[in-house]
């Protein structure tokens, strides 16, 4: 107490010796080491309790902090048969889930097993039985090829063609199989249409992909023929389906609507198989709908029916004055509604009517000939059992023709009896017209009803396969033109010679057309044709893609074949082989395609094997007009969307993807349907993220309307080369034929220039001096020498002609304007001062520069932009045609043809549209003719924006539609400023000095 006074005042304040205020002291005081020693060696023994000492450690040894355990381990808690995890709190997004639920991602209606295929998986559940022995069906398969028929099913929307696919897998499977695939039973009420296999097609009510099936059918005399038929989507959008199917099959069966008619997408079938060279056969179906529907008259309806087949043959004929006609005696037209199920050709009811009828009275036709005198004007005259050219030469009056009296007569009174009669009743009639059913059948609602009585009466679709097998060839007799026309190497050698003779101990050939993904989008099957060898599980292939040539074998792949499956839509058929003049889908070689393939053997045999030639699809325009750029939400999620892309180019035949300078992926597809497909597929198939898409836009392109005002030369950055060039438009007609494959540059150049100066009336030497196409090989840009040999060292310039076409290809593929493909544009090189020293003239100084003289004279030559145009038919009832001519006019299109459509009640117009002016044009129809109105649209040309592109005096305002003349302007300054481009296209960079002064004179 005495110290403490010493060290304070009396006012308490430390008046001690100075403190030692360290930190270290006051935040740490110290401590002797035995303090240490005894709190942690010798702990309470209450803190000791409950504690885990390993190995029992003494009380009094070290345990450092960190080593202490203070609580059990969730092991001794919970015990050894419990994982546990033990998680760090915020280690994990909040939107993710701590445990992910289990995705079973499965697409279509079948399979669901989300690591094999669905066909695969389905194929070895095998869930239905065919009528015909599958081992059997296999065999004919494997040693008769003469006996195959594959064909596409093709036609408009909806005229049927799924039904029909459906009709035949019905009558080639049990019946009971059949209804526990979930297809309902069309007697039971119709259902899910067999042959739409994915959900998408469930759910739209439409065809979207292709579908093949094969079956073992017989046709009327009992023999049975192994049928691929590949059931192709009906809207024109998905057109390049039935490119695909058509690449790949021997015939076509065009399917129409009886009340429809020829449509849009039929004539653009029809237009391709015949530039496929493929045999065609029709269908007409829906004829139901004459009797219910239109009410028409037997007689009336017989012209309808022959008004039909007369414009298709119209329409062939146009195409080909020598083709084959379509004539319902001959067998090549069946007639069918598959909605009540029956199909028969006038041969196969002949042969049904046989089998029914008092033969003693017809013994001295056979069945065929009945046949061919049951359609045309063929009359029976009823006294002397005759057939008559017309009624007036029969003894009786009124006598109907055949058609109208055996097969219509009979067929009305069965809708009658069966839609109009008590159940008594109507067996009575049915019985008159040798239709006997069960009562229980008899008390049925209608469509069942009408359905057992109609096929009472046709029997089964043995028509189709007799159309098929007399008027399709089989993939013997078709494999020297069809490998003639598909195949690109030579035909000479081993693969080329084993190919036309179907030889399936040849080298294996096969032509993959089409990608299937599985259930659950990630892998993907592929069909195909076999054109010589045979294919077998577990084999090596190799797989050529669509970009392998002799020179550059980068597009070249190994691959093991794990599987080879018979395609029947829903599930497939495994076999362990498959020989040469089938059609097949393999697995396990998808890994390297993007769209078609070529598959040949491993070895040195297989090198000189060259690709089948990749799908052209220039009845639909060739290049699908429309865009979208499309980018994942999250950017992290980048390579999902490109991996994504890249199934989709594989599933869309057509569809094509790119990435722009800025970085923007970019989709392109036909039509606004088509692109909603790909993005669903995209968002919820293929990569499973959100995707940010833009506003649709078009596809443009760069021409020129004169021809350069001077001439252009650029010098090369070494100033040792220059050349001289002038552009000037290409004739239009020209353009398409370079653009429809008709010019082939491969030919000698004598045969070149008499084909152009026979065709096109080009002198002599323009005619021998075209030295390329642009931007590909079928481009509609012209490369012309035209320099003189007085002048240019032709040894020289031979050259450097690589490098120049090089420079030309180039400038095509991204014109000057906004870096759109240039079209319809002949480029001259008048003239080329070249290096003597080969050094000095190398592809670094002269394709840049060749690109840069070639827009200098584009630019001189009055530059327009060109949009796509679509061809629209617009099928609508008459009297609200009136209706569509505002609708169309407001979007700068006009109609060019309004036409009621023979027996019917409804107009077709046909309609010409800017393809920018299209988005929303169909709801706006829609909604406009109350859904009354329907459109179907295809790119038919381009044409010229009007408006100078370059005339920067034009002040675009936002917001605002801008005035006709100024949309060349708009649409310039829109596409740079998308491409990241400045607004305007800064002319005089590609000029070289004496150009600007030259151009500064004119
Ligand atoms: N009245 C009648 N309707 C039919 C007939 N066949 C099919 N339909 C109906 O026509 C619609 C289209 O049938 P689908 O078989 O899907 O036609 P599709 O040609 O495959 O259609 P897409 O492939 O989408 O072009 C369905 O509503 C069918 O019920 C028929 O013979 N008569
Ligand atoms: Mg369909």
């Amino acid at each position: 107490m005495a110290d403490d006074e010493e060290l304070y005042d009396e006012f308490g304040n430390y008046i001690g010796p100075e403190l030692d205020t360290s930190d270290e002291e006051e935040d740490e005081p110290q401590m002797d080491e035995d303090d240490i020693d005894d709190r942690s060696a010798t702990p309470e023994p209450d803190d000791v309790e409950g504690m885990d000492v390993e190995g029992g450690t003494a009380m009094n040894e070290i345990v450092l902090h960190e080593d202490k355990e203070h609580y059990p381990s969730a092991n001794e808690v919970y015990g050894d048969n419990v994982h546990t995890n033990v998680i760090d709190e915020d280690a994990q997004a909040l939107e993710e889930p701590i445990i992910a639920p289990t995705k079973v991602k499965n697409f279509t209606v079948v399979g669901g097993s989300s690591s094999s295929s669905g066909a695969a998986s389905s194929s070895t559940s095998k869930p239905m039985t065919f009528n015909v022995d599958t081992q059997y069906s296999l065999s004919l398969m494997d040693t008769a090829p003469h006996l195959n028929r594959g064909v596409a099913i093709v036609g408009h929307l909806h005229c049927g063609k799924t039904s029909l696919v459906d009709l035949l897998v019905e009558e080639a499977c049990v019946e009971a199989d059949y209804s526990k695939t979930g297809a309902l039973l069309a007697h039971e009420g119709g259902g899910p249409r067999f042959c739409d296999i994915l959900k998408a097609e469930q759910e739209r009510q439409m065809s979207i992909k292709s579908t093949p099936v094969t079956l073992a059918m017989p046709d009327t005399r009992g023999k049975n023929y192994p049928i691929t038929v590949v059931d192709c989507p009906g809207h024109v959008n998905f057109h390049d389906e039935s490119v695909a199917a058509m690449r790949a099959a021997d015939g076509v069966v065009v399917v129409v609507d009886a009340v429809e008619g020829i449509m849009m997408h039929t004539e653009m079938v029809i237009a391709h198989a015949m530039s496929e060279g493929l045999d065609i056969t029709l269908v007409i179906n829906k004829i139901d709908r004459l009797i219910v529907e239109l009410k028409l008259p037997p007689s009336d309806a017989y012209y309808k029916l022959q008004h039909t087949v007369d414009s298709v043959n119209t329409y062939i004929r146009s195409k080909n004055p020598n083709h084959k006609l379509l004539t319902p005696d001959r067998g090549n037209v069946c007639f069918a509604s598959s909605h009540h199920g029956y199909m028969f050709s006038t041969t196969s009811f002949a042969q049904r009517y046989y089998d029914h009828c008092d033969t003693s009275k017809t013994p001295k036709l056979s069945a065929e000939d009945f046949g061919k005198r049951l359609w045309g004007d063929a009359f029976l005259d009823p006294t002397t059992r005759k057939f008559k050219k017309s009624a007036k030469n029969c003894s009786t009056k009124g006598v109907a023709r055949t058609f109208i009296e055996f097969i219509l007569n009979p067929l009305y009174k069965i809708y009658s009896a069966c839609l109009g009669e008590t159940p008594k009743n109507c067996g009575a009639v049915l019985r008159g017209v040798n239709v006997f059913l069960k009562s229980e059948q008899l008390k049925q609602s209608a469509r069942p009803l009408i359905r057992a009585a109609c096929q009472a009466f046709f029997g089964k679709s043995t028509g189709f396969v007799d159309m098929l097998v007399n008027h399709v060839r089989s993939p013997v007799e078709s494999a020297r033109d069809k490998v003639g026309r598909v195949y690109t190497g030579e035909l000479g050698g081993a693969i080329g010679q084993a190919m036309l003779e179907c030889d399936s101990e040849g080298p294996l050939m096969i032509h993959l057309i089409k990608q299937y993904s599985s259930s659950d989008g990630e892998t993907f099957s592929s069909f195909g044709r076999i054109y010589s060898g045979s294919v077998k599980v577990g084999q090596n292939v190799r797989v050529l893609g669509e970009g392998y040539s002799e020179d550059d074998d980068e597009d070249a792949a190994f691959a093991q074949v794990s599987n080879v499956l018979v395609p029947h839509a829903r599930f497939a058929t495994g076999v362990t082989r498959l020989k040469a003049g089938n059609w097949v889908m393999l697995e396990g070689v998808d890994g390297s395609i993007s769209k078609t393939a070529t598959i040949t053997e491993v070895g040195e045999a297989a090198d000189e094997a060259r690709i089948f030639a990749p799908l052209n699809f220039y009845i639909a325009g060739g290049e699908p007009a429309m865009k979208l750029a499309v980018e994942p939400l999250n950017p992290a999620e980048l390579p999902k969307m490109v991996d994504g892309l890249r199934k989709i180019g594989k599933s869309y035949p057509m569809s094509r993807n790119k990435v722009e300078e800025s970085g923007e992926h970019v989709l392109f597809g036909c039509g606004e349907l088509y692109l909603d497909c790909i993005m669903h597929d995209l968002r919820n198939m293929y990569s499973g993220i959100e995707i940010k898409v833009s506003d649709p836009v078009v596809s443009f392109c760069e021409t020129v309307v004169e021809t350069s005002s001077v001439k252009c030369f650029a010098e090369t950055p070494n100033k040792k080369n220059k050349l001289t060039v002038i552009s000037e438009p290409l004739e239009e007609r020209l353009g398409f034929a370079i653009e429809r494959g008709e010019v082939d540059l491969d030919r000698p150049t004598k045969v070149v220039g008499e084909y152009f100066e026979r065709e096109f009336g080009w002198d002599k030497l323009s005619a021998r001096s075209v030295w390329c196409f642009g931007p590909g090989e079928t481009g509609s840009n012209i490369l012309l020498d035209d320099t003189l040999p007085s002048e240019v060292d032709k040894g020289t310039l031979g050259s450097v002609k690589g490098s120049l076409m090089q420079g030309f290809k180039w400038a095509c593929r991204e014109g000057p304007l906004c870096e759109e493909p240039v079209r319809g544009c002949k480029v001259k090189l008048l003239d080329a001062t070249l290096a003597q020293m080969p050094i000095m003239r190398g592809g670094g100084q002269i394709i840049p520069t060749m690109r840069r003289a070639v827009y200098s004279s584009f630019l001189t030559a009055s530059p327009k932009l060109m949009e796509p145009i679509y061809r629209l038919q617009i099928q609508c009832p008459t009297d609200i045609t009136d209706a569509v001519f505002p609708l169309l006019s407001k979007r700068r299109g006009h109609i060019v043809k309004d036409e009621p459509k023979a027996g019917s009640t409804f107009s077709v117009m046909k309609a010409y549209i800017p393809v920018i002016e299209s988005f929303g044009f169909e709801t706006d129809l829609r909604t406009f003719t109350q859904g009354q109105a329907m459109v179907f649209s295809a790119l038919d040309h381009y044409a010229l924006v009007p408006g100078n592109p370059l005339d920067s005096s034009i002040v675009l305002h936002p917001l605002e539609p801008s005035p006709v003349g100024h949309l060349a302007r708009e649409f310039l300054v829109k596409t740079r400023r998308r491409k990241g481009l400045s607004d305007d296209v800064s002319v005089f960079k590609y000029f070289d000095e004496g150009v600007k002064e030259s151009l500064m004179d004119n």
